[in-house]
């Protein structure tokens, strides 16, 4: 099978399965697993942030972050294709008490003017706002990625009001080897950042969630309220560390992958092609079949792809690209994608 459904189904190389054999652990609740600590360090280095917290999710990462910083009764800024928004079923409402205001992006950024548009006034019979949420790179968007200047003026007008900004950075690594820019450049001016290891990065768990020390002690204790103390994590931190030494610079590879991606599936009639940044293609089937049953096809044919924006979507499909899938994967998957759409024209 050729599995382009995302980049979550990457699974540990050898190498990678050696350092965690390797580990050297011991209990994280009581703070004495030396390699998640050692991780946790050089997380918050990368993210030239103070501290950093090892969670077992993005999604339980981006979780604490909106729980610390807000409180019940708030509204939380989103965009509306955005990853929290849309497939985090709600928790904003069920841990945390807050309610989504959605802004509509263009393919995932917003501007500083529709943020200020969207910022609560201070009347005592409005939810003011608790805190503003971006995503980089932009999933539903096709793996976009934020550019650094709109980043950074939503940033003065958030925080000219007081109000934090967190990053749901799951792929910021992606971004900073697509564009060059350290990742720490990036998230300069973010309250806090959450960056995946098991999507590009090939681990088989874990997430981090980083910011200053005193957010990150907040968010040790809320981690722990959501049942995400864990014990001898060094097993799944040393695969971390691992993915940070090893599985960086190779993102290019994927990026490249996903750009041959998307010059083969542009030369397929009936396909209109998001031009990828990085390493997820969104494509539209303006004439053909459904995304559902293309992704049935191609099933049948050896390739798994999912339907884009988690479903929602009709006649978007999602293909991203990982470290187990090679250039010869991508031709197999264009002359696939091809001889499937003749098939239902003729
Ligand atoms: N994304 C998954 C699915 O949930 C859609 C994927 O296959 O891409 N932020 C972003 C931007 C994400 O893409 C994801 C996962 C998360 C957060 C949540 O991470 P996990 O799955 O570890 O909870």
């Amino acid at each position: 099978m050729i599995d382009l459904r995302s980049d979550t189904v990457t699974v540990p190389t050898e190498g990678m399965r050696a350092a965690m054999a390797r580990a050297e652990v011991g209990d994280d609740v009581y703070g004495e697993d030396p390699t998640t600590r050692e991780l946790e360090e050089k997380a918050a280095a990368l993210m030239g942030m103070e501290a950093a917290l090892f969670v077992p999710s993005g999604t339980m990462g981006n979780q604490i972050a909106i729980a610390c910083h807000t409180r019940p009764g708030q509204e939380v800024i989103v965009e509306a294709t955005s990853h929290i928004y849309n497939v985090e079923m709600a928790t904003m409402a069920r841990f945390s008490g807050v309610q989504p205001r959605v802004i509509w992006g263009e393919r995932g950024v917003f501007s500083a003017e529709q943020l200020a548009a969207a910022l609560r006034p201070d009347l005592y019979y409005l939810a003011p706002t608790g805190l503003v949420c971006l995503e980089n790179t932009h999933n539903a968007a096709g793996g976009r990625i934020w550019p650094l200047s709109a980043a950074r003026e939503i940033l003065e007008v958030a925080h000219s009001r007081g109000i934090p900004v967190h990053l749901d950075g799951a792929r910021i690594l992606n971004a900073q080897v697509a564009t060059g820019i350290p990742a720490r450049e990036l998230v300069r001016g973010f309250d806090s950042v959450m960056f995946c290891l098991s999507k590009g990065l090939g681990c088989p768990v874990g997430s981090l969630l980083c910011g200053s020390r005193e957010f990150i002690s907040e968010a040790r204790r809320v981690r722990k309220a959501m049942g995400g103390g864990m014990r001898q994590t060094g097993i799944l931190a040393a695969a971390g560390l691992y993915a940070l030494e090893h599985h960086i610079d190779r993102l290019a590879e994927d990026h490249e992958n996903a750009r041959l991606l998307a010059e083969g599936l542009s030369q397929i009639p009936g396909l209109a092609v998001w031009p990828p940044e990085t390493n997820i293609v969104v494509f539209e089937i303006v004439e053909g079949p459904s995304a559902q049953e293309l992704c049935a096809r191609l099933k049948a044919n050896g390739v798994l792809a999912s339907p884009a924006a988690a479903g929602t979507d009709p006649r978007k499909i999602r293909m991203v690209t990982h470290l187990g899938i090679s250039r010869e994967d991508i031709s197999r998957t264009v002359d696939l994608v091809a001889r499937e759409l003749r098939g239902q024209s003729m």
